[in-house]
């Protein structure tokens, strides 16, 4: 909460309201200038988005609660305990939002939230999404092939790498512990970005994203661990040489680049070949004793990605 709201006696749940009723309105905007009529229910005030497609290729496995997955989540700025982003998801104000899109491309800009979502019809994909430490959720997200979006920004011939930011407000409560160099930040090489399984969600479970999972767009890139999916992006860069990624910056023989599920690749601190699936049988803490099952190359997208790393050693690409 900025410091003028306090002083104006506005309330942190007003501010929630206020954004997410401007929020719904930019997307009911939106979807009305790309001609999806009943975008939205009868109900103005319900956050449920569509219509939505869906895409053929989603993932059958049992889907993980909404209730787990919108309250154990990584998300340093708002702090670092699991249940912190949902307790403190008020705090990221979402609205006004503004993406710039800068470095190596023919149509740069700042675009506001109304101008990234206009073109894009919304599908729904359920993606497995597997975390560094060995836990991993199946979830539905809702939104559009990131390649749809950063065509838009006419990447030259420069453009080897793109990267993404995280708004950087130094008032979100985990910004102090200094965890990570902020803003977040990560890349990913242009082919792995514009590969049809990498996405961008601007909502889960057919409602519009919560903050703590990245509101109001993250990216979901699911053959690659869950830090990889940086949430609230506020920065696009097209650049030729490869970008800084917070992870690597912090740990450089811990967290690569490339960042590729790979259950023969372990991390020092959590092996790699098993993986607690997190579905719904149990919810809080109890969740992370459920059983553990073989963790998949490439988080189980081995056949769809394998060709971009065709002659890569993934052991010293990790
Ligand atoms: N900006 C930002 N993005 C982030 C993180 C973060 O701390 N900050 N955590 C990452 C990690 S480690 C994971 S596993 C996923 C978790 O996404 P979820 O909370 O929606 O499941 O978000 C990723 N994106
Ligand atoms: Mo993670």
């Amino acid at each position: 909460m900025k410091d003028w709201m306090r002083i104006a006696g506005i309330t942190s749940s007003e501010i929630t309201d206020e954004q997410t009723f401007r929020r719904r309105r930019a997307l009911i905007q939106a979807a009305t200038a790309a001609g999806m009529t009943g975008f939205i229910g009868t109900d103005a005030m319900a956050k449920e988005i569509g219509p939505i497609s869906k895409w053929a290729d989603s993932a059958t496995e049992k889907q993980t609660t909404e209730e787990i997955a919108t309250t154990y989540n990584n998300f340093y700025e708002l702090g670092t305990d699991k249940g912190d982003p949902v307790k403190n998801a008020d705090k990221l104000i979402t609205d006004p939002w503004s993406v710039v899109v800068d470095g190596e491309c023919d149509a740069p800009g700042t675009f506001t939230l109304e101008d990234i979502l206009k073109p894009h019809a919304i599908e729904e994909r359920v993606y497995r999404l597997r975390c560094v430490e060995a836990w991993s959720m199946v979830i539905p997200w809702n939104g559009f092939a990131l390649a749809d979006l950063l065509k838009r920004f006419k990447p030259n011939s420069n453009a080897k790498y793109v990267s993404f930011e995280t708004l950087n407000d130094p008032d979100l409560p985990g910004m102090k512990s200094r965890v990570l160099d902020w803003p977040y930040r990560e890349g990913l090489r242009i082919d792995e970005a514009m590969h049809p399984l990498s996405f961008m969600a601007i909502g889960m479970y057919g409602k519009e994203i919560p903050g703590q999972n990245g509101a109001p767009m993250r990216l979901v890139v699911p053959w690659k661990y869950g830090y990889k999916s940086i949430k609230s992006i506020v920065r696009i860069s097209f650049t030729e040489k490869q970008p800084q990624t917070s992870w690597n910056m912090s740990a450089p023989h811990e967290y690569g680049f490339y960042s590729n599920v790979n259950p023969e690749v372990s991390h020092p601190r959590w092996s790699q070949a098993k993986e607690r699936r997190l579905a719904g049988e149990t919810s809080g803490l109890s969740a992370l004793f459920t059983k553990k099952i073989d963790s998949q190359f490439m988080n189980g997208y081995g056949e769809e990605v394998a060709e971009l790393y065709a002659d890569m050693d993934l052991k010293k690409f990790f």
